[in-house]
């Protein structure tokens, strides 16, 4: 567990594992799954739920700042950078069809938030990072139920946009502690491998222990 008392942005460099938390995908209580998750060694929980409404999204954040209040957790929202700042979070996560990077960035930025964004090739890697993003997600590795719509990349494309990127990069889709090792990803964003599983810490733990065997980080 980190350090509770580091700024966000030291707090993201040495991240490598973040939840994408959604009520309706864990296999238990959703707060819960979430304490339990942080327990195991998530570093960064981004609220993802597609479904609520802006009013419900703010509960579910302020609800996630209290379950982790005291650990070192930075709370990201997905795709709303209004309710990012209403509800305190330490940043939002656009995807390509949400508001441009640039945008988030001059919103969120004066308050110091974090903007991560989403991507799917080395272009939109260089775009992302040149917008001012703090963070990306580069995938899907694997094919996905959570997100069905998109052809897997592979983990060739990963290392390369490792490498092309200034910020750090979260491998996602379909990814567990064994395809974690398999593509040799250090950082990873997760939700079905932690939500459903029976026992989050403990799928959580051996998650970061995949991402740690994978080498260090270089931020
Ligand atoms: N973007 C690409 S894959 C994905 C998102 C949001 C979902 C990741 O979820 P899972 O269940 O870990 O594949
Ligand atoms: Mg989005």
């Amino acid at each position: 567990m980190l350090d509770p008392s580091t700024t966000p942005r030291a707090r993201l460099g040495r991240a490598r594992l973040l939840l994408l938390w959604t009520r309706e995908l864990c296999a238990g209580e959703p707060v819960e799954w979430l304490r339990r998750a942080v327990a195991g060694g998530v570093d960064i929980v981004q609220v993802r739920e597609k479904k609520m409404t802006g009013r419900e999204l703010y509960g579910a954040t302020r609800e996630a700042r209290a379950a982790l209040a005291g650990t070192s957790a930075l709370v990201m929202v997905n795709d709303r950078a209004d309710v990012a700042l209403a509800a305190r979070a330490d940043g939002v996560h656009v995807g390509q069809d949400d508001l441009e990077v640039a945008d988030a960035v001059a919103l969120l930025r004066g308050g110091g938030l974090l903007v991560g964004a989403s991507t799917h090739s080395l272009a939109q890697v260089r775009e992302a990072c040149a917008a001012g993003a703090s963070l990306l997600g580069f995938g899907p590795m694997f094919e996905t139920a959570t997100k069905p719509s998109e052809p897997p990349i592979g983990p060739a494309e990963l290392a390369a946009a490792v490498g092309a990127s200034t910020v750090p990069v979260f491998a996602i889709g379909g990814l567990d502690a064994a395809r974690i090792s398999a593509i040799g990803a250090r950082r990873a964003a997760i939700s079905s491998a932690i939500l459903r599983a029976a026992d989050p810490q403990r799928a959580a733990r051996e998650i970061r222990a995949a991402l740690e065997a994978n080498g260090p980080l270089d931020e």
